[in-house]
């Protein structure tokens, strides 16, 4: 099998409402859709993602950039691939634009390495489970009032979620306390409840606020601090009983190893774009694994179930819906689990009507 074409879509969706975490305002979704085309008939398929599509384009062009490097070559030498586009960066970088343009590329090779084989990739990474613990993460933003939290929390709870993630990091501290408070109230102490700070708080703040969640019997509280502040990470983690998450900001492997090595966190979130792809994703779940550490993927759901599937140590991802409108298949949710599925590749395919209707070139 060989890869003949590199082709690209840029598609824009909007959200049905602007939403605010502690440092993001979102109103769309912006992503460059990546198909890979091959001599023998199958396309693999990835994409990379901008919040309100902000320069896009020049992570299409780095994309692009990177035809030379798949065009011709076999995607089994995936690895391969990857190594050369690694070599090919160390002078612009390994963060950023380079490594989101390589996670897009890797990811469509291993969706035709899957499809070949006529596999789920999680069959062919070396099955682990079948379902995956998720929680819900496309709600309950500090956008919303308290009214809205607790409609949203129902929501969610008849959806067949039993986690969902709540987002924090106010100026002050009572009003995150009143907020999951509430949501508390409503969902009960059965349904998981987890917290995410976008990394708005000192250490101090942090343990303050952690210390009042942890009455609230909340599971995680994630990115409490700025990213570059890991040893003040460290301060809150052993400060606090609550479990510390973190690493949707961390760029490679290499990333995930600062955060392991500065004892920062409890659970490592590798992010699919972020990490550099499927290849590159495996790897952090194994390096995380060798500290005895568990992983729970961010945003990207539907791309990050093979992961899930095949990475013991992979305890839940996060179900975000900002990228369904996107594929022609739907994730099934059952009893707060999300089922891996077992058609092959990455299992999700675009949606050509999709691409039509929110294609920005
Ligand atoms: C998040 C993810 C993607 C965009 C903005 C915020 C958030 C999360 O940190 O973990 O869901
Ligand atoms: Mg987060």
């Amino acid at each position: 099998m060989k890869i003949t074409a590199l082709k690209t879509h840029l598609v824009d969706v909007p959200l049905e409402r602007p939403i605010n975490t502690a440092i993001h305002s979102i109103r769309s979704v912006g992503c460059v859709l990546v198909n890979l085309e091959t001599d023998v008939g199958l396309v693999g398929q990835g994409y990379l993602f901008t919040i309100n599509a902000v320069r896009l384009k020049s992570f299409h062009e780095m994309v692009k950039g990177f035809e030379h490097q798949v065009v011709g070559r076999d995607p089994h030498y995936v690895t391969g691939i990857g190594a050369s586009i690694w070599s090919e960066i160390n002078p612009t970088g390994y963060a950023g634009v380079t490594v989101s343009a390589l996670s897009a590329i890797d990811t469509a090779c291993w969706d035709l390495v899957g499809k070949a084989a006529e596999r789920p990739l999680h069959h062919i990474f070396g099955a682990c489970r079948d379902r995956v613990r998720t929680y819900a993460s496309g709600g309950l933003w500090l956008s919303q009032t308290i009214d809205e939290l607790v409609d949203e929390a129902e929501r969610f709870l008849q959806q067949g979620f039993r986690s969902m993630k709540v987002r924090v990091g106010l100026p002050n501290a009572a009003s995150d306390f009143e907020r999951v408070s509430a949501i508390r109230q409503v969902v009960g102490a059965d349904i998981e409840l987890l917290t995410d700070a976008n990394q708005a708080l000192t250490p101090k703040r942090a343990i303050r606020l952690g210390r009042m969640l942890e009455e609230l019997n909340v599971s995680w509280l994630e990115e409490p601090v700025s990213v570059h502040d890991l040893a003040g990470q460290a301060d809150v983690r052993r400060a606090l009983d609550m479990p510390i998450a973190s690493g949707e900001t961390e760029w490679t492997r290499y990333g995930i190893k600062n955060s392991i090595e500065a004892r920062a966190a409890d659970i490592l979130m590798p992010d699919l774009q972020r990490i550099g792809g499927l290849t590159e994703m495996r790897r952090a779940a194994a390096l995380a694994e060798a500290y005895n550490m568990p992983i729970s993927t961010h945003i990207f759901t539907e791309h990050s179930l093979s992961i899930a599937g095949s990475a013991a140590n992979c305890i839940s991802v996060e179900h975000m819906p900002w990228y369904a409108p996107l594929f022609n298949e739907e994730m099934e949710i059952i009893e707060g689990d999300i089922i891996i599925p077992l058609r092959p590749g990455c299992g999700f395919t675009f949606s050509e009507t999709a691409i039509a209707r929110y294609s920005l070139t």
